[in-house]
């Protein structure tokens, strides 16, 4: 599996576009309740899709076009969720025909460091430095779902919600204890993000016949959110990021059970794979030769998960493939993957599909690359968090427009092309 050129290319940043009318068709039903607004939409659209890598007013025709821009973002009765709603039924209109769709969910950080005239914007890092105490970066949070077919076409979003953290020094105090704090209810994690996102896009009537495929980094790998999937029979791969004590007799048998990366290295190979790993990070491109492995196991309820007060947790049965890379020259190091998933794996293609879903993951960060070094959004001077809101939401539409523009054009959406990444 390797990168293929064009995707070098829009990592790069280099991406350009053009566009007839397309705003029409993505946008075309959204209904402010003002005419001059679903209009001043289109025409926004239509502008930062000619113009990507440029700003509000280089993408605007002109004076007027930028001033009517402006007021767009700036008027509080527009509301973002209205021009998401409108793309959303065009990804699923654009998932018909698609058995299988992957629904790709992360998080990306958009920061505004240096806006410091910028109203309303919550802190998306904090640390507390010897010298600088309360170090705090400025941005928005955006936790996308990404629709990809199985070929690795984009297709659209599914979902977004961008959000911040509290500001204040006690909120976020709080807050880093609460992310680290497992007694605390899902609910009043961000964690929930995930499991929010995951019910989202599994409610689309319209996808009733698609099997709509949730896909994950280390992130997610949340006994909650697995428990949620399990329940509903939504399907996920999600990659593992914790070695886990799995089919324990019951959650107070302490001694009972075993390690999870225990139980896969006692299972045997069932095959190798060979990935082309791309050159990155000062690394030579290398191949890589994978051993493969897949297990079922049951998934105990984590004993001190807050849950346990109110109901019964369910054991969840479930099945992990292990990727594991067989040798690797001298610093190099060795690739090692677990997947987890809720759907069955009985044979060696079952497996090397679940890896190649997760291969696709890397979609969304090309995405995310294209909204940040491409349409340079973190850029954006909007004065409020509000209109940036506005502004970003447009942007991701944009930025989705432009992957599937190149991808659909060249027609190369063969999943071959592309490579594992963690
Ligand atoms: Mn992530």
């Amino acid at each position: 599996m390797i990168v293929s050129d064009r995707e070098k290319k829009m990592k790069e940043g280099n991406v350009t576009t053009a566009s007839t009318g397309w705003a029409e068709s993505e946008f075309g039903i959204v209904d402010f309740g003002d005419k001059r607004l679903s209009k001043g939409l289109l025409k926004i659209a239509d502008s930062f899709a000619n113009s990507p890598e440029c700003s509000i007013n280089q993408a605007c025709e002109d004076w007027h076009q930028s001033k009517a821009a402006y007021s767009f973002f700036q008027n509080e009765s527009i509301c973002e969720r209205r021009i998401l709603e409108s793309h959303f039924t065009k990804t699923v209109e654009r998932a018909q025909g698609y058995p299988t769709i992957l629904a790709i969910q992360d998080t990306s950080y958009i920061s505004y460091k240096n806006h410091k005239k910028t109203q309303g914007l919550g802190v998306i890092a904090a640390r507390t430095r010897a010298k600088t105490k309360n170090f705090q970066t400025h941005g928005r949070i955006m936790h996308t779902t990404f629709a990809v077919t199985t070929e690795g076409l984009p297709i659209g979003l599914l979902e977004q919600k961008i959000s911040s953290r509290p500001i204040l020094d006690e909120e976020l105090k709080e807050l880093k204890q609460r992310s680290h704090n497992i007694a605390l209810p899902i609910e009043e994690k961000e964690s929930i993000r995930w499991i929010e996102s995951l019910e989202k896009t599994n409610h689309y009537p319209e996808l009733e016949k698609n099997k709509v495929v949730t896909v994950c980094d280390r992130e997610a790998d949340i006994y909650d959110l697995f428990e949620v999937a399990s329940t509903h029979s939504f399907p996920f791969v999600v990659r593992a990021r914790q070695d886990r004590t799995v089919n324990k007799k019951s959650q107070y048998f302490k001694k009972s059970g075993e390690k999870l990366l225990a139980l896969m290295s006692r299972s045997p190979c069932q095959g190798e794979i060979k990935i082309n790993f791309p050159a990155r990070n000062n690394k030579a491109k290398r191949t890589a030769i994978l051993e493969v492995r897949f297990n079922h196991f049951t998934m105990n309820p984590p004993r001190n998960n807050v849950k346990h007060k109110t109901r019964k947790l369910p054991d969840l049965k479930l099945h992990a493939v292990s990727v594991i890379e067989k040798s690797t020259l001298l610093g190099e190091e060795p690739m090692n993957w677990m997947l987890l998933t809720n759907i069955d794996i009985n044979n060696f293609e079952e497996a090397i599909e679940k890896i190649q879903w997760y291969c696709l993951r890397w979609r969304i960060e090309i995405f995310h690359k294209i909204l940040k070094s491409g349409l340079k959004v973190e850029e954006c001077r909007l004065g409020s968090a509000e209109r940036l809101i506005r502004y970003l939401t447009i942007m991701s539409v944009i930025a989705w427009r432009i992957f599937f523009y190149y991808i659909n054009r060249e027609n190369k959406s063969n999943p071959s092309l592309y490579f594992l990444t963690g």
